[in-house]
């Protein structure tokens, strides 16, 4: 019965455990750094597959600051390279990597610049705002409509079209015509 039990636990831990663990990271999970690093690097205890692997990392105020270039993918580690880090504070590097077996796994570290770095905001990717209190240099103005005139504007012109056909079309018209007598 025990042995019955072991094997069905066993089953079942069998997919979860051929998933890709993290063994490694550069910066460490928690760490505080002097100086900024310029990549971060996370190693596994398997081989990562190629293309869809995402390592991003985000700083004080929600800037990112990734390079905009796909992770490098070596055996089981990957590589992103970072833009000049420049405030301190704490940095969150979130990871997506696709698992040897073909499941992909994610999660989250963090390391904090204790002292700020040489670099000025990057230009942001544009799936960056995820936060609502995100404000990317360069944001703030609302995205031009059709030139500029607000969208209220286009519905008035377009109602005022519509009316104005219809006066129109009564006018060609005429008065209705009478009705055939059966
Ligand atoms: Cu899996």
């Amino acid at each position: 019965m025990v042995g019955a039990v072991v094997s069905l636990l066993l089953v079942l831990a069998w997919p979860a455990s051929a998933h890709n663990v993290l063994v490694g990271c550069d910066p460490v999970d928690g760490a505080t750094l002097p100086t900024p690093p310029d990549a971060v690097e996370l190693v596994f205890d398997q081989p990562v597959l190629g293309g869809f692997n995402t390592v991003t990392v985000t700083g004080p105020g929600g800037y990112r600051w990734e390079r905009d270039e796909e992770v490098a993918v070596e055996g089981a580690s990957v590589r992103q390279r970072l833009h000049p880090l420049g405030p301190a504070g704490e940095y969150t590097i979130a990871y997506r990597i696709l698992s040897a077996d073909g499941h992909p796994v994610s999660d989250t570290l963090t390391f904090t610049l204790a002292d700020d770095g040489p670099g000025t905001v990057p230009p942001q990717p544009p799936d960056a705002p995820e936060d609502a209190d995100l404000v990317p240099p360069g944001a703030g103005e609302e995205p031009a409509v059709s030139g500029g005139a607000p969208v209220w504007v286009w519905f008035a012109a377009a109602g005022a079209l519509f009316v104005g056909g219809l006066l129109v079309g009564s006018r060609v018209a005429g008065p209705p015509a009478p009705r055939p007598r059966r």
